[in-house]
Order: C-alpha cells, then structure tokens, then sequence
C-alpha cells in the first residue's frame, strides 16, 4: 500500500522511492492507462516565475489523467500579492495571499506552484514562506514546480532517467558546480541531492570552496572540490550552477576551468551527462558535450511527464479516490 499523499514538495513525501521510479516506468509504458482518473477534477497551475518543461509537461501529465487545468502567471496577469500577514495595504500590493490562495481553492482540485526564492534573506526562503502559506490559506493538496528550496519533479524525473540508463547497479553519481554570472536558486541542486540519498549510488558533489549545500540536502554525500577527480570513471555527471548558501544568494566564483568541456566528460566511465535546462550553451557546457550521443537532457525533460503524472496520480487515488 502506498501511503496517502496530500502534498508533493520534496522527496519526504514519498515513501518508497525506487517504488515510485518503478510506477513512473508503468506509466511511461501506457500513459492513458488512467484517463479517466481525474476526469471532472481541475489542476491549477500557479506560476510565479518563467517556465517551459515544467509547465508543458505537467499540463501533459493531467491531460493524461483526464484532468482539466487552469494556468496563471501570477507576476504578468496576476495583481500584485501581499505576503506578509497583518500587513496595511495602504500602498503597493493590491491582493493579500489569503484571499489569492482561498480563490484559487474555490476553483481547483490540486494547486501546483512554482515559487522561486529571492535570495535575499536565507530564512525567510529557506521557510518556505510563500509555498506555505499557499498550502495554508488554500487548504488544497499542493505540488511544487520548484519552491525556493527544492524542485522534487525534476529530481523525480533525473531519478527515473537513471533508473532507465545506468549499467551497474551502483552508479557512481557526480553532482558538478558550473559557472554562471547570475545569482541562481540552490534548488535544483538541494534537490538532486536530497533525492540521491533514496537511490543505490556512489554520490560526489564537486564544486568551488564557498558552495556548500545546506547539510541536511547534502547528506552524507562525498565533496571534491578538484573537479577533475571528481570526474574520473563518473556513470552521470549532473550539472547545476547555484549560488552560494553560506554567503547567501552571492555569486563567489566565475572561474571559466569550472565550464564543462568535451574533456572533462572523457574522464567520466560513460559521458553521461545530466542537466535540468535551461543551459547557457558555452558559457556553462560547451556544445560537445550537450550534442554529445552521453548526453540525456532530452530523456530528462520526457521524464518531466512521467513524475508529474505519477505524483498527480497519487494525489487523486488518495484524495479523491
Ligand atoms: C532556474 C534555477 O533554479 O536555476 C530553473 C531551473 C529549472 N534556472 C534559471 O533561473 C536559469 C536562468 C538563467 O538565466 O540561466
């Protein structure tokens, strides 16, 4: 029996991961198996920041399930959200989140919510404060599109991805820091590495001094700040540029030898290579690597469909079944 599940927000709510994999492959195999699961239930999708996968694949993933879905970019169509509680809106924000998140609940049966972080103040993204007051204030179960400190479809998918191409049956997992001149969220990465902890693997996070990981994403997973050792006879090298955690939301290094290159992926066992898009082409992976026959960025983002339909499955058998 799979334990009910009302939010989907990392991979604690989940209780078997190689189980889950293995759901996500049956679905793969017969995506309309279940089409008629969430006929009459609407998803709404809320989007705080841009997207392309998450937004195609998970729309996909419902259509699959029969579901119907309402969409809004919350930042271009939306008025402009009050967050903070007992707030006097005498100025600025039209609409305070209580409201926003209550209608949204008149109207959908499952909220999905994409919620970048600001990077400005560690605690307040690290508490999840948008993400939480959305489950709040809508009462509705909630999955993540990439909360402030985590993106749990993506690494369900890079995790269902593996499952699909790895040779042996403990891979060796690189999880690689490249260089970008923006101040990107630490999420993508967290996650990657919270869900590593769940799967059969040898797991090495390399990347410059001043990039740690919070420690309870980075587990116990082996840091090798050389990364050409880190590298060396790799089955998948995950690539992720993040700001840093320690110095919080700062961008500490743009050293250029960080870049990943033909080369680099040489020393790996496989060149297989991993990354959740979208990717500065040259600037952070050359061109090589990413038209490469090692390279999975396609197979990943297919897989975007497969964990959201999985999670959305389960969602409706044990709140609506
Ligand atoms: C986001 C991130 O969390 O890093 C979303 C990844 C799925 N990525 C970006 O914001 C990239 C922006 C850029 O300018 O390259």
């Amino acid at each position: 029996m799979v334990k009910p599940v009302k939010n989907f927000l990392s991979a604690l709510d989940v209780d078997n991961v190689p189980d889950i994999i293995q759901e996500a492959l049956t679905l793969k195999a017969d995506p309309w198996r279940y089409e008629n699961l969430g006929r009459r239930r609407t998803l709404g999708l809320i989007f705080f920041n841009p997207s392309l996968r998450t937004r195609l694949s998970t729309q996909k993933a419902a259509q699959q399930l029969g579901m119907n879905i309402l969409t809004i970019n919350v930042q271009q169509d939306g008025w402009t959200l009050e967050m903070e509680d007992g707030a006097m809106m005498n100025a600025g924000k039209t609409e305070h989140i209580k409201e926003a998140a209550g209608v949204f609940a008149q109207y959908c049966d499952i909220i999905a919510v994409r919620c970048f972080p600001e990077l400005l103040d560690r605690q307040y993204d690290y508490q999840e404060t948008v993400l939480n007051k959305i489950i709040k204030y809508s009462g509705k179960p909630v999955i993540s599109l990439e909360s402030a400190t985590l993106h749990p479809l993506q690494s369900l998918a890079d995790v269902i991805t593996i499952e699909e191409h790895k040779k042996v049956k403990k891979p060796k997992i690189v999880l690689s820091w490249a260089p970008h001149f923006k101040a990107l969220p630490q999420a993508v990465a967290n996650s990657f590495a919270q869900w590593m902890q769940y799967i059969d693997c040898e797991f090495v996070i390399t990347h410059p001094k001043g990039y740690n990981l919070h420690p309870v994403f980075a587990g116990n997973a082996k840091i090798i700040h050389d990364q050409n050792q880190a590298f060396e006879d790799a089955d998948f090298v995950y690539v992720k540029n993040w700001s840093s955690y320690e110095n919080y939301g700062q961008v500490l290094c743009e050293d250029p030898s960080w870049r990943i290159t033909a080369e680099k992926m040489a020393l790996t066992k496989t060149g297989n290579f991993m990354h959740c898009l979208p990717v500065r082409r040259n600037f952070k992976v050359e061109d090589a690597v990413l038209d490469s026959a090692g390279s999975l960025v396609l197979q990943q983002a297919h897989n975007r469909v497969y964990s959201a339909q999985v999670v959305l499955k389960r969602i409706l058998e044990s709140q609506y079944g």
